[in-house]
């Protein structure tokens, strides 16, 4: 990609300052060098911010996994496309070329013809971070079934919920999975879910524990066997660029998931396009994003991103607590990895732990570090910084959406200079803007408001499934012609932006509006604090006070609470304001997350203002059992 591949913070400059004049000329040179078609487009955006409507490569033909695997075959037949790194780090990993990949994505997707799965159809895939979930994915692509994958932590009621609003014909799984030490009963979950759809015909199960399953006669089915038996070679389907590519849910406020649909060719362009900008990978690199393809951030980076531009990308099976906190570095020195991608939540906890588990491995071979998923905190960003990159390697902050489908606000490593908790510049063909709560713009800078973009980029969802309206009124309705984010950001005196966090985080305390990461970011400096979360409840003269959850260091526990209150307090009063003071102060051994590490929030909030009797469904969450021990901590 080595047009407007940015390589200085002038090109940067040059490259955006074209993608905003001419939006069309740039994604249409982008598409044109870069990638497969079968036939080009008539007009390369056509768009109607106000039904919302949009459409990229209009008219355009292709196939994903054409562009993801068989191109590469002239060149890279022999290189590494996906490298496994199984759960216990005594079983060998696996490394599967390009070759490889082919052939047995093509048996994958003549297995789906032949149990009846055709262009449009939706399938289910729940499966732990084995190879067959990548293989899976790309082999509904191959063929134009739509996948809709289900982060294989969640409880059957949620995996019911997601195939029965997709209508799914099929169902992908394994036997079980392994997680650290533990495994887990996959099989057991789906049987669970399946008794409440009705749609699913057959389930294709992987076999990964080799435990003692049920199989139900006529609808179960193993997969070996099936892929053995199968056609080494699959046409690929003619896709329109238009056509749904996926559906990935996301949660919502109110309970129902949404299943944000995505294209194919424009989410193919953003996706490469991005992977190549941000983590400037170069032909020999190991790339390793430890998300769960489960998630946005597995599908555009682990999987389409990465192998539309014949990258090497690592899939691990496992987590960062076993055998020991020593294994994500343990990984990075046994596959010398140059690209490392992850979680502030990962992070906070990695910096918890002894640095010993960090000083026993060469890391020497990385040379870019990312982050996603929340806005990182300074203590964090710098432990990250000092520790595992050695002041060697830039930082690329990426803020991006399950809705956005790729990286929009972020460093470009080696050309924008980063600054802690700065996501700083747009990418190329992404125009930000902040909003008053009026509705009025906000020009010039500094300013803080609601994050929005005003002009479409290819690989935003087109949808929400089965319900156009929802999308609407969530993403194109607060503000006049503009899509809003949900979340608040700062633009600093340089035009660098930086998450705040969900709007809904924003806290209104004696009529100043606070930012809740700010405050947690205080609070964490505090040298016995691990981690810490602020809340708002009702307050009769200040309308609104906050509320901190705190975790304490391992160093931290023996120390009197009361003193730690007001040396937190102190803290704040610091660094932003005696304004920002916390109310309560309660110390507690965990925060509830969701399964992609992010701070539920609202359920805090909710045991803040005394409504925790009320908390709705929390199945989903990856620690509920949390929320009972901080009901009963209360301050
Ligand atoms: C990729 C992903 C989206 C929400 C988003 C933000 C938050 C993500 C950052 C961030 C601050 C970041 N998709 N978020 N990245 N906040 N800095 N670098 O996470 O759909 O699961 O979540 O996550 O609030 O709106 S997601």
């Amino acid at each position: 990609m080595s047009q407007y591949h940015i390589k200085n913070l002038e090109e940067y400059f040059q490259v955006y300052r074209k993608s905003v004049r001419e939006p069309e000329a740039f994604w249409g040179e982008i598409a044109e060098e870069h990638f497969q078609w079968k036939k080009p487009w008539e007009k390369v955006l056509d768009w109607d911010f106000t039904k919302p409507e949009v459409q990229w490569f209009q008219g355009a033909k292709l196939n994903i996994t054409e562009n993801c695997i068989d191109r590469h075959l002239h060149t890279r037949a022999d290189k590494t496309a996906i490298l496994f790194e199984p759960n216990n780090p005594d079983e060998a990993a696996q490394p599967i070329t390009y070759r490889q990949l082919h052939e047995r994505v093509c048996q994958f997707a003549n297995v789906l013809k032949e149990k009846g799965i055709s262009k449009g159809d939706r399938v289910c895939i729940y499966l732990p971070m084995i190879p067959e979930l990548a293989i899976s994915v790309l082999a509904c692509a191959r063929i134009g079934a739509i996948h809709s994958v289900v982060f294989a932590g969640f409880s059957a009621t949620a995996l019911a919920t997601r195939v029965n609003d997709a209508s799914c014909k099929m169902m992908i799984t394994s036997d079980g999975s392994y997680r650290g030490a533990k495994t887990i009963d996959l099989k057991g979950i789906v049987d669970e879910a399946l008794e409440s759809c009705s749609c699913v015909e057959n389930v294709l199960v992987a076999k990964r524990i080799n435990s003692d399953i049920y199989m139900k006669k006529g609808r179960d089915y193993w997969l070996q066997p099936l892929l053995d038996a199968a056609h080494k070679n699959c046409t690929p389907e003619v896709m329109d660029a238009e056509d749904p590519l996926f559906i990935l849910y996301t949660s919502g406020s109110t309970g129902q998931p949404k299943g944000m649909v995505h294209s194919t060719g424009g989410y193919m362009v953003y996706s490469a396009y991005t992977f190549k900008n941000i983590f400037q990978y170069q032909e020999n690199d190991v790339y390793w994003c430890t998300a769960d393809i489960g998630w946005i951030t597995g599908h555009s980076y682990i999987v389409y991103g990465p192998l539309a531009n014949g990258a090497t990308t690592v899939m691990f099976e496992g987590v960062p607590t076993y055998p020991d906190w020593g294994r994500f570095w343990q990984i990075v020195e046994k596959h010398k990895i140059n690209q490392f991608y992850t979680a502030p939540t990962a992070i906070r906890a990695l910096a918890k732990e002894n640095l010993s588990h960090v000083e026993k491995y060469d890391l020497s071979s990385l040379k870019v570090l990312g982050t996603v998923g929340e806005p990182i905190n300074e203590e964090a960003w710098h432990w990250y910084n000092d520790n595992i990159g050695k002041k060697n390697s830039p930082i690329v902050d990426t803020w991006w959406q399950t809705e956005t489908g790729g990286i929009m606000i972020s460093p470009i490593p080696f050309a924008t200079p980063t600054i802690p908790t700065f996501a700083t510049l747009p990418l190329p063909g992404i125009q930000p803007c902040l909003m008053n709560e009026q509705g009025t713009e906000l020009d010039g800078n500094p300013a803080h408001g609601r994050l929005c973009i005003k002009f479409p980029w290819p690989s935003m969802a087109r949808t929400i499934w089965g319900n156009h309206r929802r999308y609407k009124d969530t993403y194109f309705t607060a503000f006049e012609n503009k899509y809003f984010t949900g979340d608040g950001a700062l633009r600093d005196q340089t035009g660098y932006y930086r998450i705040t966090g969900r709007v809904d985080d924003v806290i209104i305390v004696s009529g100043h509006n606070l930012g809740t990461a700010p405050i947690e970011d205080a609070i964490n400096e505090h040298p016995a604090v691990a981690e810490s979360a602020v809340v708002g409840f009702p307050h009769d003269i200040k309308g609104n006070a906050l509320y901190g959850y705190v975790i304490l260091k391992e160093t931290g526990e023996g120390r009197d609470h009361d003193n730690l209150r007001s040396e937190i307090n102190q803290l704040i009063t610091e660094r932003i304001g005696p304004i920002a003071k916390l109310n309560k102060i309660q110390f507690t051994s965990g925060l509830p997350k969701t399964r992609s590490g992010k701070i539920m929030r609202r359920i805090l909030r909710k045991i803040a203002c005394d409504e925790g009797d009320n908390l709705g469904d929390i199945s989903t969450l990856l620690n509920p059992e949390i929320v009972e021990q901080i009901k009963k901590e209360v301050v």
